[in-house]
């Protein structure tokens, strides 16, 4: 079949929308129609070049929702008509990771994923007659992708499409981020360093697990308004002071914090974030993905005395198992979507989705094909 697909030809340069060739969905895989599709700093990163598992052409996209058109032979736990979210950390119940019950890291397509390609080591898409690669294992940016079944998670089809695609990373990412890796405590204080979609997730996971002090970090002031609606309680620039901003987050908090959350991408806002936190139990997330080579460091007395260093994928979020059940929070309106999405477009504006982020203008541009 034909779809149309927003192709990265190679890291730089914008994205072109071409009309490319899809084979149907081979034993164990799924055709899905998408629906929308949104743009996260992950796409940005990868075409920039900065990412060393970039691999191009491919179909970039992995933040997408749509409909089950087709399944291919063996397929049982979806069917056609089937509302999905693309999943780029699969979730396959007989992984040895995933029955550890230790990690959401499921690894049985890794190889095959990190190589742009189907589990039997081909591509589905193709430009006359040349392979086109898969991104993550999910291609959201283009009108039909196919996926393995275990990439893909089955969700309420009360949840409108038109929205649930910031469920396929942001969301659960950053929500992800503090309710199942950092586990935060009622009560506890928290600082967010990138206000972006994902540290707003980070925001919305912590006012609903009951921190007491939200602070939020950018360099941006016009994310500000946003963070504070969602739930933080107050906002700082760094731009603003002359000292290091951990030693402004130590001063304001009398020691410390509770929990940080990196969410830039940023290895000196890593060490940051990590400096924020209190002696004794302070513990740091890292979110953000870092360019190619780039290294974290600290005193090793900063773990010596009690702080933790840890890190994050998709929240630590099941996909299979665990997403649909927050679809169902959003349903029942314990948190609501829409602040994230700031603009909407169609799959021939993709590249002002790009302008945008980059500018800082958006956090969320939803895609519509
Ligand atoms: P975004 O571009 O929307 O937001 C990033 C924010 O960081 C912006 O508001 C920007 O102003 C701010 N920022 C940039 N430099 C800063 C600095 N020096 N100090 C303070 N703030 C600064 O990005 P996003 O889509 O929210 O993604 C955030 C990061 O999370 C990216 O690195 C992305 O690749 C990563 N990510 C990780 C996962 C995961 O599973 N670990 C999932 C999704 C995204
Ligand atoms: O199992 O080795 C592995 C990697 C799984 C993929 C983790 C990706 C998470 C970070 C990338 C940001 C996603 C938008
Ligand atoms: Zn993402």
């Amino acid at each position: 079949m034909k779809t149309r697909a927003a192709i990265a030809w190679e890291a730089g340069r914008p994205l072109e929308i071409e009309e490319l060739d899809l084979e149907g969905p081979k034993d164990g895989e799924v055709l899905v129609r998408i629906v929308t599709t949104s743009l996260c700093h992950t796409d940005v990163f990868t075409l920039s070049g900065q990412d060393p598992e970039g691999l191009f052409p491919c179909v970039l996209g992995h933040e997408g929702c749509g409909i089950v058109e087709e399944v291919g032979r063996g397929v049982t736990s979806v069917q056609p008509g089937d509302h999905v979210i693309p999943l780029y950390i699969p979730e396959d119940p007989n992984c040895r990771y995933i029955q550890s019950g230790k990690t959401n890291l499921c690894q049985t397509i890794r190889e095959t994923q990190g190589r742009g390609v189907m589990p039997d080591g081909t591509s589905r898409f193709s430009y006359k007659g040349k392979p086109i690669l898969h991104y993550m294992g999910t291609s959201t940016f283009s009108e039909y992708t196919v996926l393995p079944e275990i990439s893909v998670a089955k969700i309420s089809k009360d949840a409108p499409l038109s929205k649930a695609s910031v469920m396929g990373c942001a969301v659960p990412t950053g929500m992800g981020a503090v309710r199942n890796t950092a586990k935060i405590e009622p009560g506890s204080t928290v600082a967010v360093f990138g206000l972006g979609a994902v540290g707003m997730a980070v925001i919305q996971g912590a006012v609903m697990n009951g921190a007491s002090r939200i602070i939020g970090v950018d360099i941006n002031p016009e994310k500000f308004l946003l963070a504070k609606a969602l739930g933080a309680t107050e906002c700082v620039n760094p731009k603003d002071f002359e000292q290091p901003i951990q030693e402004v987050l130590v001063e304001m908090t009398g020691g410390g914090l509770d929990y940080t959350f990196e969410a830039v991408g940023n290895v000196d806002l890593m060490r940051a974030a990590l400096e924020s936190c209190h002696k004794g139990w302070g513990e740091s997330t890292v979110i953000g993905v870092a360019g190619a080579g780039q290294e974290i460091a600290t005193r090793p007395f900063q773990l010596v005395t009690g702080r933790v260093w840890r890190g994050t994928a998709f929240g630590g979020v099941k996909g299979r198992s665990e997403l649909p059940g927050m679809v169902d929070e959003w349903m029942r309106g314990d948190f609501s979507v829409d602040p994230y999405i700031t603009h909407h477009m169609n799959h021939d504006n993709i590249n002002t989705a790009f302008d945008l982020l980059k500018a800082g203008k958006s956090i969320r541009s939803v895609i519509h094909f």
